[in-house]
């Protein structure tokens, strides 16, 4: 590596102008004078208003009412627990605790929704249901910078360059059957991938583009230790899908994929008959069950809903893992797959590796509940949800026998959430209701009994995924419960012709004997379109980092501090730039690169002070990095155009922020 002098380097500390040291040395003085706060702390402001001598006052003040903030914080975090209610204010009614959460405390619970065709995840407090923030996973986004920098672009680059994807189904990584905090994976349903999130910086941090398959729809990790990722594809394909077997759809296939979570590496794949669905796992790290439909494996939607049973698929886990380590399977672009159709010869005998499970035609979903006794198969087509008994999975002689209760429920029944006290909800989507009903009681009446009804409440319009706290863990909390509606019609002012869809938060702590069996519907929120599922934890279980750790990436980037500010030539049409950045300045004033340039630009933000977050935009190069405190991020592009270009901070981080700028001049090649 040559240092070339043609490239200037503006890093030079005593070009410092007189505004910015009087600046940084009244606000230090201001921060060494407010009492017993850390400075890293109160030096959050955002909103200098002046640079005169009033800004003491200002300081004081904001310091002051930032500790009562999070004192009234650090109240309601202490006489917390998972129920979330015992000190929430309380309603008019009396027995509805508000979800009204006041103004400088925080939720109860975070909530992870997938944004569907928007391809993000975005996170939401509860009760409030503020939205708090979204992740973009599948979609370059430029408020966080993703797609932009080096290390997300080239993520989404050999996730298969797709500029959009279709999260549905987040799934948040246990430990012995709790939510552990680490991880969400998510699915792709329009390209057939799986990302992973990363919940300590709230970051995807990867993609797997599942070789095989087109789509992934049901997508969760295996309870309750998260050994595994699952992943259904939803249509079947040629495999592999290369022109071969183009009009011959008998030999389309549908596959079972399972990952590393670690790695996200696919470990290997499962062929079965019919179209897989859903998918959520038993409690123990033995079956995950998936719903399924179009056994009739039609092309068209009259083939496809022909027959009056479809077959749910369990697949024997620690069976597949032994058929796959003792070499009983083909390899396909490199992932072994196992025979899991029904004529396979793994199938036979008395330990199939998938069971096949009829229910009514084409059923939606299957949620197992939380202390992992039944899993709930909604019939879509059907009023009914098929109880699974999953204990039966590995002793029934007959399939069928595994399936010990079918409640007739209502109209388009979809999806199924727990609140831990025996009771079951079910999504309605024709009849726009959510049906309460009692477990054991489904067990025990006849099938299609309508016995085990508690109540029904109208939801506003047309029920996907209903979701209640932590009921996808073995830890569900029973209070809060969320119904996310496709259609909102007539609840909102009218937008246009694309509508939002409608979340609506009930609460069901209290069991009644009444029309709703005590659901009670506390609040609507118009949301973007179009989340379909959302998966709830408790805030304990979650803890973010508050700035980037360079220990992290240290041997994949340079940390830049101001002081090695610089511009390396490589060769004559590659530099490297290297620059600091915090409040107000870049450590580069300007840098001169040549025209047709390759530039590299490698970024620290060198802040400690949580929430000072700074932007480097270069104009004309689509060029945005998003730099959290302590963050380095890089990107490249080419300077092909002569001429100066003004390099300024996207996020407004201080008094200065608009005259905190850099200058890129490129000169002309003759
Ligand atoms: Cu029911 Cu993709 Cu979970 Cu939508 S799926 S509702
Ligand atoms: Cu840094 Cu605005």
């Amino acid at each position: 590596m040559t240092h070339d002098s043609s490239a200037t380097d503006g890093a030079t500390d005593e070009t410092h102008t007189d505004t910015i040291s009087e600046y940084e040395a009244q606000l230090n003085a201001v921060l060494e004078d407010i009492d017993e706060t850390p400075a890293d702390e109160s030096d959050v402001s955002l909103e200098l208003p002046t640079l005169g001598l009033n800004r003491r006052d200002f300081m004081k003040a904001g310091a002051a009412a930032g500790m009562m903030g999070s004192l009234a914080g650090c109240t309601s975090l202490a006489g917390s627990t998972n129920s979330g209610s015992e000190n929430t204010p309380h309603s008019s009614s009396g027995d509805v605790p508000s979800h009204f959460v006041p103004p400088g405390e925080h939720d109860e619970y975070y909530g992870f929704w997938s944004g569907g065709h928007s391809g993000d995840i975005r996170i939401y407090g509860l009760p409030s249901m503020r939205e708090l923030t979204r992740i973009p996973v599948f979609n370059p986004e430029q408020a966080k910078g993703y797609g932009f920098d080096k290390k997300t672009s080239d993520m989404l680059e050999e996730a298969g360059d797709y500029t959009w994807g279709d999260s549905h189904h987040p799934s948040l990584s246990e430990t012995d059957g709790k939510y552990d905090g680490e991880y969400l994976y998510v699915n792709d349903k329009a390209h057939g991938r799986v990302a992973r999130v990363n919940l300590t910086y709230f970051e995807t941090d990867a993609i797997t583009n599942v070789p095989n398959v087109q789509s992934v729809h049901g997508c969760c990790i295996q309870s309750p230790d998260t050994e595994y990722v699952f992943a259904n594809s939803e249509f079947r394909t040629p495999l592999p899908n290369d022109g071969r077997d183009i009009n011959n759809p008998d030999k389309y296939v549908s596959l079972f994929t399972a990952l590393d979570p670690e790695s996200m590496e696919v470990l290997w794949q499962v062929e079965v008959d019919g179209n897989l669905d859903i998918l959520d796992t038993d409690k123990d790290g033995r079956w995950a069950i998936a719903s399924a439909y179009n056994d009739e494996e039609g092309l068209e939607i009259e083939e496809m809903t022909k027959n009056d049973r479809d077959f749910v698929k369990a697949f024997d886990v620690p069976a597949i893992q032994k058929a796959v380590d003792a070499g009983n399977y083909k390899e396909v672009n490199g992932v072994p797959v196992v025979d899991g159709t029904r004529e396979s010869s793994l199938n036979k005998g008395d330990n199939p590796i998938v069971r096949y499970i009829p229910t009514p035609k084409s059923p939606h979903c299957v949620e197992v509940e939380p202390n992992g006794k039944y899993a709930m198969v909604a019939g879509k087509l059907s009023p009914t949800v098929s109880i699974i008994d999953i204990e039966k999975l590995g002793s029934a002689s007959d399939p069928k026998d595994t399936i010990v209760g079918q409640p007739k429920l209502g109209l388009g029944p979809l999806h199924t959430t727990y609140d831990g006290r025996g009771h079951a909800y079910t999504s309605l989507f024709i009849d726009s209701q959510v049906v309460k009903w009692d477990i054991e009681t489904a067990v025990n009446s006849p099938k299609k009994s309508e016995d085990a009804i508690l109540g029904k409440i109208d939801v506003h319009y047309n029920p996907g995924h209903i979701q209640a706290i932590q009921a996808m863990s073995t830890e569900p909390t029973g209070d809060w419960l969320v119904v996310l509606n496709k259609l909102s019609k007539d609840r909102f002012l009218p937008v246009g012709p694309i509508y939002p869809d409608n979340d609506q938060l009930l609460y069901i702590g209290n069991d009644k004997d009444n029309e709703t069996g005590g659901m009670e519907l506390v609040s609507d929120h118009p949301v973007y379109p179009e989340p379909h599922d959302a998966i709830f934890a408790s805030k304990d279980k979650i803890s973010p980092a508050k700035t980037w750790d360079a220990a992290d990436y240290e041997g994949e980037k340079e940390y830049v501090k101001e002081s090695n500010s610089r511009v390396e030539r490589i060769d004559d049409e590659t530099v490297e730039v290297y620059t600091s950045v915090k409040r107000s300045e870049y450590g580069l004033r300007d840098f001169t690169v040549k025209q047709g340039d390759e530039v590299t630009l490698t970024a620290t933000n060198v802040e400690g002070s949580q929430d000072i977050v700074h932007g480097i935009a270069i104009p004309e190069h689509n060029v945005h990095l998003a730099l959290a405190p302590q963050d380095t991020r890089q990107a490249t592009f080419t300077a092909d155009k002569p001429g100066v270009y003004w390099i300024y901070c996207t996020y407004f981080c201080s008094a200065l922020h608009l005259e905190m700028r850099s200058r890129m001049i490129v000169e002309p090649r003759e």
